[in-house]
């Protein structure tokens, strides 16, 4: 069976299968599904787990896609498995061959597989993308998006927009570009790409395949000085996620290359941003830009999640949209206009900003803890600051859940700081183009990662729970009052969607970095993770990275469902 369209615009409202990045375009990760609730959760028990195998283990992020009975799941370095989604047996895998050279920042990961037609697609660590028959996964299609060696890559799950497949590149730490592109899914080929550093010319591309210019982003580089927005970052990493009814793509954009901003005057637009692009045209409808002239690593990336709400003040209904910044706020946005409706801390220390002016849209920075200017030293190294949330972030790839019952927003954060400072640094093609040091730093001996139930609405935390090493797997939340979480302790677990208490856990066997998914597989509720230690922690966590150095390594699925007595 293929996947249409409607599949897609309604998969968040069609529980039998997971056909889109965030259960649906709009990434609210919620399920109906309730079979798996409160008072049964308790019976959940293994249903099946499949081995990625081979020697390639690291950090597994990947959300499967479930469609007609089978299960599609990306892996570390660049493979996919297909898996009968009712038994667990393997189908068939790809493995892609990467060449030496390969440049991903943050592990060797992937988050996941869009799908569409008779195809599965995803993107490559050497910048590709390839399309694979879903039945027998013979390549049908593969695009080179850039050029790896100067340090382009894809670490992000691709979506399907009014037909349109989506793509953002990774590549922020070595001066890359970053844009968005949409092509015909069926062949690869371009149709639009808008780039997200401002001064840069977006494209069309007809039927003839003929480029045609579609407009510059924003103005002629206003917000950079001298050229260095020709090597400006804000790379989507992240991804996108499409909201029909606005039919707007909300791509989140990474940091500002390079890090010391002293070399950048300016707002650097559009780093560090939520940027609306319209769907069908390539153009940018809106941006808000969550932390601008950012020195700190603070990638906008973080997914802007489409979600409605009553005003308390005049009873209407509001169309909006959340993000759980990087930077340690949490943004709520009108998502047709992207006015800022409500911003307010998810973490308990943020020192760069005091607070997030409503009235302006713009922070209220703390001049103070701004790393220092090398050039106002001695030329070399300027003054170091400590500084929170680390540049890890108060989020990061980990992904939010909003559970329209509740009214919640499910947001694994973490709580930890940096010693940071500038240093000189020039642009070369394939070279890290970071000029700064750091050293990330727990705050506390008992916990760095929260789980955080935060009210959108009123902006207060509902419930929280701690937990010991740093929460990198992404939220599920659904209809049977439930939220699904896993650790990098290798547990998966199931909290009460309103009180956080935990009903149930499961060991995995190693650590657990990508987002829970649900869905009804022949009358029953399934759950299923990717499990498998890894990502950004382990390489540049600094301090953290040595308290969690004992976790080991992994790469499967595992699915669950309830025990028949
Ligand atoms: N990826 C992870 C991860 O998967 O654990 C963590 C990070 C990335 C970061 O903290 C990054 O800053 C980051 N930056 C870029 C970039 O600027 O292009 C890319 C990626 C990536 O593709 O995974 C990460």
């Amino acid at each position: 069976k293929d996947v249409t369209d409607a599949d897609i615009l309604n998969d968040a409202k069609t529980p039998g299968d997971v056909v889109s990045f965030g259960l649906g375009t709009q990434g609210q990760r919620f399920s109906q599904l309730a079979a798996v609730n409160t008072g049964t959760v308790k019976n959940l028990v293994p249903a099946w787990s499949m081995s990625f195998g081979g020697e390639k283990q690291r950090g597994q992020e990947s959300q499967p896609v479930i469609h007609d009975g089978k299960m599609f799941v990306t892996a570390s370095y660049s493979r996919l498995f297909a898996i009968d989604a009712k038994t667990g047996k393997k189908l068939w895998k790809y493995e892609h061959r990467l060449p030496d050279g390969i440049m991903p920042c943050c592990d060797v990961i992937n988050r996941g597989a869009a799908l569409y037609g008779n195809l599965v697609i995803f993107g490559t660590l050497d910048a590709q993308l390839v399309a694979l028959n879903k039945d027998t996964g013979k390549v049908v299609w593969k695009e080179k998006v850039d050029d790896y060696a100067a340090g382009y890559s894809i670490t992000a799950a691709p979506i399907i927009a009014k037909g349109k497949l989506i793509t953002g590149v990774s590549g922020g730490e070595f001066g890359i570009v970053g844009r968005i592109d949409a092509r015909d899914p069926l062949t690869g080929k371009l149709v639009w790409t808008r780039p997200t550093v401002e001064g840069h010319m977006g494209y069309v591309v007809d039927k003839d395949g003929n480029k045609k210019e579609n407009g510059i982003s924003g103005t002629a580089n206003a917000t950079w000085s001298g050229d260095l927005w020709k090597t400006g970052g804000a790379a989507t990493w992240n991804g996108a996620t499409y909201d029909p009814e606005t039919n707007l793509i909300f791509a989140g954009t990474g940091n500002p290359a390079p890090w010391n901003s002293h070399l950048r005057p300016g707002d650097n637009l559009f780093s560090s941003s939520t940027v609306a692009i319209d769907a069908d045209t390539g153009k940018i409808v809106w941006h808000y830009q969550n932390t601008p002239h950012d020195g700190w690593d603070f990638d906008g990336v973080n997914e802007f999640v489409s979600f409605d709400f009553k005003d308390p003040k005049t009873g209407k209904v509001v169309k909006a949209g959340g993000k759980a910044d990087r930077n340690g706020f949490f943004f709520v946005n009108d998502r047709t206009n992207g006015k800022l409706l409500n911003a307010f801390p998810f973490v308990n220390k943020i020192t760069w900003a005091k607070s997030i002016d409503l009235k302006t849209g713009r922070p209220v920075y703390d001049d103070e803890n701004r790393p220092g200017d090398p050039t106002a030293g001695d030329g070399k190294k300027g003054k170091t600051v400590f500084s929170a949330p680390s540049f890890l972030g108060g989020k990061n790839q980990q992904q939010i859940a909003y559970n329209p019952q509740t009214g919640l927003f499910y947001v694994p954060a973490n709580e930890w700081g940096m010693d940071i400072w500038n240093e000189p640094v020039a642009y070369k093609k394939g070279a890290a183009y970071l000029g700064a040091g750091f050293t990330i730093k727990p705050l506390h001996e008992d916990y760095i990662g929260v789980m955080r139930a935060v009210d959108p609405v009123s902006g207060k935390v509902v419930w929280e729970n701690k937990n010991y090493a740093p929460l990198w797997g992404g939220a599920l939340t659904t209809a049977g009052g439930l939220t699904f979480y896993g650790t990098p302790e290798g547990y998966l677990k199931a909290v009460d969607a309103k009180t956080g208490k935990e009903l149930w856990s499961f060991q995995t066997g190693t650590g657990i970095v990508a987002p829970p998914v649900t869905w009804e597989q022949d009358g029953e509720q399934m759950i299923a993770v990717t499990t498998g230690w890894g990502g950004a922690v382990p390489l540049w966590g600094g301090d953290v990275a040595k308290r969690v150095n004992y976790l080991e390594q992994g790469g499967s699925v595992w699915v669950f469902k309830l025990h028949k007595s």
